[in-house]
């Protein structure tokens, strides 16, 4: 599945092998989004991770800086 808009967010749902993997990608996506400035707002249920992205600063809507963390989350995997 590639990004969705979905209620004024992209999102994506992610599926990893096991909780280790899933936490391991979290920590990475975590760093880009702090150096970005930019945090996501997500849920992880063992091996699946879903990420919402929208800017809070905007009134919630997806601006250009969701769907640049959004590549640059594609680029961790
Ligand atoms: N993340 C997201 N997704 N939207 C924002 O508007 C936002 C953020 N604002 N992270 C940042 C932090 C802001 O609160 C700080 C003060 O720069």
């Amino acid at each position: 599945m590639d990004w969705k808009t979905i209620n004024d967010q992209l999102v994506k749902e992610f599926e990893f092998k096991d909780f280790a993997e899933a936490w391991g990608f979290m920590s990475k996506v975590a760093l880009a989004a702090e150096k970005m400035d930019h945090h996501p707002e997500w849920t992880n249920t063992y091996n699946k991770v879903i990420i919402r992205l929208s800017t809070h600063s905007e009134g919630n809507i997806v601006t250009e800086k969701d769907r640049k963390l959004a590549g640059i989350i594609d680029r961790l995997l």
